[in-house]
């Protein structure tokens, strides 16, 4: 009897369990069974994703997938800086962030995860003469790839730009310079207090109103430091003074030794025959350059040949 009793209490316990269960744990529904892939790519940090580089498989419907890169790399010799300035993907949640490292879940049956990067230049920044560069970030410092930086350059008092090199190229009217790094660069700033070479300083051709970017401001064949120093004008033309002068010879006189001698020759005649050779020289004379004289007989040397030799000319000493 007691036995019997037992036997039905614990009947009596599964059926109340079964009716339990099925009044408050009913799941109905689709569970996707396929394997999930991750593509993760990068444009730097090959060696340093985790997950690593490429196609990843075997997740499951809705994994969470913890992936993570470099905060930042050093490349050529720590002048180019990338750092890693988040993600974004397809299929992944959440679908893009600012971080380096993030659980992401899967959605899509083939999802996505691209790292993102920011890169800078290192720039260095020097002169050439005195002035100096204005703008940007100090001496030296990182550039962003793709920001425009305005740099200027401002020359001292007496002196002059002249432009750009090292990186950036522009002459003395880009003092302000719209300047992209594209690559480690070192930039230089030229200033010169006498860019037109002729001797004069800035300071001096702007005294007197001569142009310190031209030799020969007037353009009468005198260069400015002559003029300057001769007490001549810079600005006025004294060409008439050359003039002047060409056509007093005697007076300047410009042909005091009061002969001219031309050395040239004037008439050669060279003539071979056989082993003999003939050379007739013939001197003249000008008292005006255009018209000429024979100056005393000509000469003439005869001479035999070796005749093995092929080629002859005549040196004047
Ligand atoms: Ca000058
Ligand atoms: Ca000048
Ligand atoms: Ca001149």
């Amino acid at each position: 009897m007691m036995k019997k009793t037992f036997t039905i209490l614990i009947l009596l316990g599964a059926v109340l369990s079964a009716s339990a269960m099925r009044s408050t744990n009913t799941v109905s529904g689709t569970v996707d069974t396929r394997d999930y892939t991750l593509e993760i790519d990068s444009p730097y940090g090959s060696d340093e994703s985790f997950p690593s580089l490429g196609i990843r498989g075997n997740y499951s419907w809705r994994s969470t997938v913890y992936c993570s890169m470099a905060d930042y790399l050093f490349e050529q010799d720590g002048t180019i800086l990338r750092n890693c300035i988040g993600f974004y993907g397809e299929g992944i949640s959440p679908g893009s962030g600012a971080a380096d490292s993030v659980d992401v879940v899967l959605t899509n049956v083939n999802s996505t995860l691209t790292w993102n990067w920011n890169t800078a230049y290192w720039v260095t920044r020097a002169v050439s003469g005195q002035g100096g560069i204005f703008g940007g970030s100090g001496s030296a410092g990182w550039y962003n790839e793709g920001q425009s930086y305005l740099l200027k350059a401002r020359p001292d008092y007496g002196w002059l730009f002249t432009g750009w090199s090292g990186g950036a190229s522009g002459g003395p009217s880009a003092t302000n310079l719209n300047f992209t790094a594209t690559a480690p660069t070192n930039l230089l700033a030229s200033f010169s207090d006498d860019p037109d070479g002729d001797g004069l300083k800035n300071t001096n051709e702007w005294a007197v109103g001569a142009n310190p970017w031209m030799a020969d401001t007037d353009g009468d064949n005198f260069d400015d430091l002559f003029e300057f120093n001769n007490g001549l004008s810079p600005t006025v033309d004294s060409s008439p003074f050359v003039t002047h002068i060409q056509d007093n010879p005697d007076t300047y006189g410009l042909y005091s030794s009061n002969v001219v001698l031309d050395v040239a020759i004037g008439q050669a005649l060279f003539q071979v025959q056989g082993t003999t050779a003939r050379l007739n020289l013939q001197l003249e004379q000008s008292d005006d350059l255009k018209n000429w004289t024979d100056a005393g007989d000509p000469k003439e040397w005869e001479l035999t040949l070796d005749p093995d030799k092929k080629f002859f000319r005549v040196r004047s000493e």
